[in-house]
């Protein structure tokens, strides 16, 4: 290949990135040992891939303090919902059967971190919670689709 080519193969790989970076939704979320998520509301573009990088800055076990991201759909009982997934520690703490999870990550302890992408759900509000035993008491908050 001609050096001319190559320069152009790489500014189109160049140009792709670049576009690619755009049409996703690139959320980082920072949980520690006290509870708690860095944030409590989150924005994203409908029609656009969501990635969700959920970090955990402490360092307890993830028997102990572990989190997760847990999306529910519209009109689900936070703390109905919350209740139930408590029993369920294996199941990641999401109630077996459960139709009202958009999505959800791994449950992570200090220092790890864990990532999922998907297509966001429908324009409209929704809530966010940690589904480890008594966490949705703080950790929770909306994810916007606008
Ligand atoms: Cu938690």
């Amino acid at each position: 290949m001609k050096f001319k080519n190559i320069l152009f193969v790489l500014f189109l790989i160049f140009l792709s990135s670049c576009l690619n970076e755009n049409e996703v939704n690139n959320i980082i979320i920072s949980s520690d040992d006290y509870m708690r998520f860095d944030t409590r509301k989150i924005t994203v573009k409908s029609k656009k891939l969501v990635k969700i990088t959920l970090n955990h800055t402490g360092v307890l076990d993830a028997k102990v303090m572990g989190h997760n991201f847990v999306l529910l759909k519209k009109n689900v009982d936070v703390m109905d919902f919350a209740n139930r997934a408590a029993f369920a520690s294996e199941n990641e703490y999401i109630p077996i059967d459960s139709d009202e999870v958009i999505v959800y990550t791994e449950m992570i302890g200090g220092g790890q971190v864990t990532s999922i992408e998907f297509m966001p759900p429908e324009i409209g509000v929704y809530d966010f919670i940690c589904s480890f035993p008594g966490h949705y008491a703080m950790m929770r908050g909306k994810f916007i689709v606008e």
